[in-house]
């Protein structure tokens, strides 16, 4: 099987929610690979209940975050030889596959039979095809009450789900064990769903059994949902980055409210200041999965180019590992992915890379973007330094002498020179176009005695870098 250094692309990481696994295989080698994406999340592989109606939708998207055994075969997504194949396809393209993992809980009440066919039985606690019987799971059996409590966050149930007895050895080895058959397959890392529910001591001892992953000479990367809420340290994003990096909300809330009502010029100075943790110890987002719904400041569902202005910028910016969000339209909250209303929710060839990218079903945000998941890798940690603005909307800023970016979150063309510290010479925009160009193509920006001139649409990005220059022009 195919064996590539961790570091050989960036590290962003695109979520392509609800895609199947045929589909993502296709893209790590047609979009993400050539466009300099590091990974791909891709959504829960292990067998999940089936909801022919509920919640007023059929077959909601939110039936992979209830786990019947983990099991990787027949999910809504494709088979366990689907998913092998794609792991291996976006290794060959340099794109890292990263899993999101349903370890604190399992279904919600409700008896029935999961995805792979096992019988599943919330209501009396017991899942034979782990197996999980009632002892396996936390005594506190109602949901949260005091979230500023960490006995209850940890061990009640959020949302009814049962809530796993991680404290119990055979527990986090059936996790351990999960976890484990994926790296074996390649799989290079993990966001582990609701880890704020999770004590992190156990945490730590089920990531302490996790192998390495084949041909990468470490063990898998792990980001982890931390919601900031009340309570002491022990609950909070700084209670779990000593195991792994975690998911920093406080950007999302600033950069994307920020982005959407036009105010660019506080944002370096807040993703330096007022972020959560350390920029080496975050995975940042724009938009994820649960905020598009549940706590909207922007998506791309109403907000289109506004959208891609905000994940450019995220991709500009110092902080943390940027998330891509890319998903689906939808008019109701539950709304499984497009051409759904069958198990399968979106059939085989529903996706390619010439079809089913559009408005009215998958939005494929991340195509929008460019080659500008290379731009991160060719600053690195450089910090940002502002070098124009015109207003609160428009501004443009240097990352040393590695890269230059610059963003008009306005409805008309700004008409901008500014000065950068980028070397003189011509550059490809890789906000617009691939990171290979040649001198006359149209995304070829040329850096004259310190100063970068350009016409920036509404909502218009640009984005040059060191490692993006033309070839002689054919
Ligand atoms: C997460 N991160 O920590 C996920 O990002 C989020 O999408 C998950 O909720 C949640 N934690 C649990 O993994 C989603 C939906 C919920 C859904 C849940 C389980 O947002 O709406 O709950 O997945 O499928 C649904 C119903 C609830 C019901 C529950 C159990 O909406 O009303 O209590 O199922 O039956
Ligand atoms: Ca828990």
């Amino acid at each position: 099987s195919a064996t590539i250094a961790p570091e050989t692309q960036g590290s962003v990481i695109v979520h392509l929610f609800q895609w199947r696994w045929e589909s993502v295989a296709r893209e790590c080698a047609d979009v993400l690979g050539p466009n300099g994406y590091g990974a791909v999340q891709v959504s829960p592989p292990q067998e999940h209940v089936v909801l022919p109606s509920a919640e007023g939708a059929a077959y909601p998207w939110w039936q992979d975050y209830q786990a019947v055994s983990y099991k990787i075969d027949n999910t809504r997504r494709g088979t366990a030889a689907d998913f092998a194949a794609m792991v291996e396809t976006c290794r060959e393209s340099g794109v890292k596959v990263y899993a999101d993992a349903i370890v604190n809980h399992t279904t919600g009440p409700g008896r029935g039979t999961g995805s792979a066919g096992s019988s599943w039985q919330g209501d009396a606690y017991a899942y034979p095809a782990v197996p999980y019987t009632s002892r396996d799971f936390n005594d506190c059996r109602h949901d949260i009450a005091d979230w500023n409590d960490p006995d209850e966050v940890w061990n009640c149930e959020l949302l009814a789900l049962r809530d796993l007895k991680t404290s119990r050895p055979n527990v986090r080895t059936e996790i351990t064990d999960y976890l484990n058959g994926l790296i074996d397959l390649g799989v290079a890392g993990f966001r582990i769903d609701a880890a704020k529910h999770i004590p992190a001591t156990d945490l730590q001892s089920i990531y302490a059994g996790l192998h390495d992953v084949p041909g990468y000479g470490g063990p898998p990367y792990v980001y982890q949902e931390v919601k900031e809420g009340g309570g002491p340290d022990s609950i909070k994003p700084w209670g779990y980055t000593p195991l792994g990096d975690v998911t920093d909300f406080r950007f999302h809330a600033a950069v994307g409210t920020a982005v959407r009502d036009g105010r660019l010029n506080g944002l370096l100075d807040a993703v330096d200041h007022d972020m959560a943790v350390a920029a080496d110890e975050a995975v940042v987002f724009i938009d994820n999965h649960d905020t598009q719904r549940d706590d909207v400041s922007i998506s791309y569902q109403g907000m289109g180019a506004r959208h891609d202005l905000a994940q450019t910028f995220m991709l500009a910016q110092p902080y943390g590992t940027p998330k891509v969000m890319s998903s689906y339209y939808y008019t109701q909250r539950a709304q499984g992915p497009p051409s759904t209303g069958t198990k399968d929710g979106n059939p085989a060839g529903a996706l390619t890379a010439t079809t089913g990218c559009d408005n009215a079903r998958w939005f494929c945000e991340h195509r929008n973007l460019n080659a500008m998941p290379t731009f991160p890798t060719a600053v690195g940690s450089t910090p940002a330094a502002p070098r124009t603005a015109d207003g609160d909307a428009r501004l443009a800023f240097d990352r040393g002498a590695r890269g230059f970016a610059a963003f008009n979150a306005t409805d008309t063309a700004w008409r901008m020179a500014s000065p950068t510290n980028l070397p003189d010479g011509t550059y490809c925009d890789v906000a617009n176009g691939p990171a290979a160009c040649t001198s006359d193509s149209a995304t070829a920006i040329t850096v004259d005695e310190g100063q970068v001139t350009a016409t920036l649409p509404a909502n218009g990005t640009l984005a040059i870098h060191v490692d993006a220059t033309p070839s002689a022009p054919s």
